[in-house]
């Protein structure tokens, strides 16, 4: 292979392998309401209803915005951020390419015939397609024991198909802790606000046991850039006398995102968060207590990015992944992706596609497979210049590593 033929092979492996996405808060069609999907709920995305509130007019406040249907929000959205303002935006470029694949006039602009389209899809026979437009063989869903609409769907047992694997979701327990513990009670554990030995005990067993119905991938939670560990707080025992025991006991890693600030803009609703840098400190010395557990990490500050791909290299039991939210725009990937094969190889998950509507791994994933291809063939061009003549087996596993085949090793460890 001469050096042109070796990219063009690396290339095209980035775009037809077959991708894990570690990170979704997709549901399975039983679910109902919960899984989004169609025109609608792709245009008022919180991204971009965010994005509308910095070109609306000013008579369109929150309380008019959030009162109206969901068709005249994705209107509102329409109108300023794609008609009046130029669509140049990662998460509006998304919805462009998400109608233009599925074959929808995007040239045309015609949004009554694109949600005609929608409006003619079975959902059941969809979500297949849309898996295998973007060529992913699972995503792992969000599933939140502490959500009341949630739990009546997952305590029912309602079927999933094999696509949607899922995960257990925990942040009350450190972020919430007064609620956390009102549903725990509900649902009859002995916990006290308290959070003693024997409070913290039963949230291990609420752990185990919802381990058991749901058999998830890993526990998560999304904390702040204030997290830190350990520390003299409620946080600290609860994670040390409930989460570690019961992913230890479980046998699955602890995902943790890092680095949110929970309603910086609070009539945004979920667009209503932002960013701040954390200290990585707090899953060294995770990783550092816990040589036993295993962590999966991803940080929302592009600050942080450095610092956690090196303790990704002193911690066998840390997995690095995604680039989360603000980080998954294609600058910030592009460098993120460079750094992490610098410092990892491929010891990492360059991303997850965090998607909240069905459609939108039909964009999130081809785009992010155009970066990754970019890094990947300038890496092997400098590879080969260096004297290493990869086979194209070997090329086609450590592109794929990067896109779930690690992540699979990860979690077998
Ligand atoms: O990226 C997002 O869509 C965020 O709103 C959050 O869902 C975040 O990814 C999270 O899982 O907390
Ligand atoms: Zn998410």
């Amino acid at each position: 292979m001469d050096i042109a033929s070796l990219t063009e092979f690396v290339r095209n492996a980035v775009g037809s392998t077959v991708v894990t996405d570690v990170h979704t808060h997709l549901f399975p069609p039983s679910h109902g309401d919960l899984l989004l999907w169609g025109a609608d709920e792709i245009l008022t995305y919180h991204y971009l209803v965010a994005e509308l509130f910095t070109v609306a007019p000013r008579e369109l406040t929150f309380e008019k915005f959030w009162s109206l249907p969901k068709a005249a929000q994705a209107d509102l959205v329409w109108e300023h951020v794609f008609l009046k303002h130029g669509a140049l935006s990662e998460a509006a470029r998304g919805v462009i390419t998400t109608f233009n694949t599925l074959g929808l006039d995007t040239g045309g602009r015609d949004l009554p015939g694109i949600r005609k389209w929608f409006a003619a899809q079975k959902v059941e026979d969809y979500l297949p397609k849309v898996f295998e437009l973007a060529n992913i063989d699972h995503a792992v869903m969000t599933n939140n024991p502490f959500t009341p609409a949630e739990v009546e769907h997952l305590r029912g047992g309602r079927p999933c198909p094999d696509c949607l694997r899922p995960a257990l979701r925990i942040d009350p327990l450190l972020v919430d802790w007064g609620s956390a513990v009102a549903v725990m009670k509900d649902a009859g554990y002995g916990v006290k606000v308290e959070g003693d030995e024997k409070a913290l005990g039963e949230v291990r067993r609420f752990l185990t046991d919802w381990s058991k119905r749901l058999g998830p991938v890993y526990f998560a939670a999304s904390l702040g850039p204030e997290f830190a560990y350990p520390d003299d707080s409620l946080r600290t025992r609860v994670i040390d006398g409930a989460i570690m025991p019961a992913a230890m006991e479980v046998g699955v890693p602890f995902a943790m995102m890092i680095g949110v600030r929970k309603q910086v803009n609070p009539p945004l609703g979920d667009g209503g968060d932002g960013v701040g840098v954390a200290d990585p400190a707090a899953v060294m010395n995770l990783c550092r207590n816990y040589p036993q557990a295993k962590f999966l990490v991803t940080m929302l500050s592009r600050v942080n990015q450095h610092e956690l791909c090196v303790l990704g290299r002193k911690f066998g039991n840390l997995h690095v992944f995604g680039c989360w939210w603000f980080c998954n725009n294609p600058s910030i990937i592009a460098e993120m992706t460079r750094q992490r094969l610098e410092l990892l190889g491929t010891a990492f998950t360059c991303q997850h596609s965090d998607a909240r509507v069905l459609d939108q791994l039909i964009y999130k994933w081809p785009h992010t497979r155009k970066i990754v291809a970019d890094v990947l063939a300038e890496k092997y061009a400098a590879l080969f210049e260096a004297g290493w003549r990869p086979t194209e087996a070997e090329i086609t596993r450590d592109v794929r590593a990067i896109f779930g085949g690690s992540f699979a090793e990860f979690l077998a460890k």
